[in-house]
């Protein structure tokens, strides 16, 4: 209710006399004041920004008292018109100005309130997503990969658990090898175990494809090795395999020196030592200058300890028997195969000396590559 249509039925009959009284005076206008200091009074009082805007509309709505009284004023005589007019009008600016500002400090004060009992503090840095990286291992697959995929290879992956038979037996390796042992070979019975290499996948092929064959097959094996410094029981290799007609010893260790010198750099030479593994004949280990002291000052290297070589991994010519068993005529077709043990080579290129670094999951490590 406004001041005036509080007053109701007794205020529409004395009301011209009231207006005079009121408005026709300035400095004698106590209905002004009043007004005034009831609108302070509901000012300092509102809590909350419904009551502030309760109080607009009371006040400068459209039916709100100063709107009235502004109405009512074309009832004054003329000569109390101007002055009455005058005081109404700095009333209505006063009484705008003073509720925008009091609904303008309470926004802030909520806002500032908001804020302290925000439990986010959203003036933070935002928390940065790390972005994931290939693990070192990987990087080496990767970069073999892109040279065995320019040279025509496929590259195939095969299930970890494999039988027995395509582990061993295919494979020409005989019942009493020490590496078919329980010592060193996780089995999970008679017929299955967690592959020792990825050879078995190389037999899949062979038994399910004719000649010509040229397969890389990277991947985890499993042997049954306490942990230490130089031994993991989970670890990566990748095997080749080339058979066509006409392939030879020659173009093995052509394609060895291709590997080396992709790996290692253009300077990197390779040497062949006579060995033995069963599913190939001849075998041999190869070794390759030292990529620490490129075999310049052997005498001090910890790596080649003094020999300018360092041992890296197998080949062989595909055993006849090998071939044989999975349905190659050995005959007619011959073969190469040859077995890296990639996380050597991934220690070899960055200079890692525990292998167990790579299966710790230990991010300041990871990281760096
Ligand atoms: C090594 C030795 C080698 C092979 C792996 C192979 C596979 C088939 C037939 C013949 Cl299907 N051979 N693989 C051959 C020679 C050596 O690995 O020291 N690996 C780290």
């Amino acid at each position: 209710m406004g001041v005036f249509s509080s007053l109701g039925l007794f205020y529409a009959i004395i009301l011209k006399k009231t207006l005079e009284q009121v408005l026709g005076k300035r400095k004698d206008n106590p209905m002004i004041d009043n007004l005034r200091k009831k609108i302070e009074t509901a000012l300092a009082e509102a809590k909350d920004m419904t009551a502030l805007e309760n109080l607009r509309v009371s006040i400068l709505g459209k039916k709100g008292e100063i709107t009235d009284l502004l109405k009512s004023l074309g009832q004054l005589p003329k000569e109390e018109r101007a002055q009455a007019g005058q005081a109404a009008n700095e009333l209505r600016d006063w009484a705008t100005l003073a509720i925008k500002s009091a609904i303008d400090d309470m926004a802030q004060v909520q806002q500032q309130n908001a804020l302290a009992t925000e439990s986010i503090d959203v003036t933070l840095p935002g928390r940065r997503r790390k972005i994931g990286r290939l693990h070192p291992i990987s990087v080496t697959h990767k970069k073999l990969e892109d040279l065995f995929v320019s040279l025509g290879f496929n590259i195939l992956e095969g299930p970890h658990i494999e039988t027995v038979y395509n582990n061993f037996d295919a494979l020409n390796t005989p019942h009493n090898h020490p590496s078919r042992d329980e010592a060193d070979t996780f089995y999970f019975n008679d017929n299955l175990l967690l592959r020792c290499h990825t050879s078995p996948m190389q037999v899949r092929v062979m038994e399910a494809q004719a000649p010509p064959i040229r397969v890389v097959i990277p991947g985890m094996t499993y042997r049954r090795d306490e942990i230490d410094a130089t031994h993991t029981p989970a670890f990566h290799q990748m095997e080749g395999l080339v058979i066509d007609k006409g392939i030879t010893f020659g173009d093995l260790k052509g394609m060895l020196e291709l590997i080396v010198r992709h790996i290692f750099g253009p300077g990197t030479a390779i040497r062949l030592r006579p060995s033995y593994f069963p599913f190939t004949e001849p075998s041999a280990e190869v070794d390759v200058t030292c990529y620490s002291c490129k075999a310049k000052a052997p005498e001090g290297c910890r790596v080649c300890k003094g020999s300018g070589w360092v041992e890296l991994w197998g080949c062989g010519m595909v055993h006849p028997n090998v071939l044989r068993m999975s349905g190659i005529d050995p005959e007619v077709y011959t073969g190469y195969a040859f077995g890296l043990g990639t996380d050597r080579i991934t220690s070899a290129i960055n200079g890692i000396t525990d292998p167990r670094l790579y299966f710790d999951n230990d991010m300041q490590f990871l990281s760096q590559f």
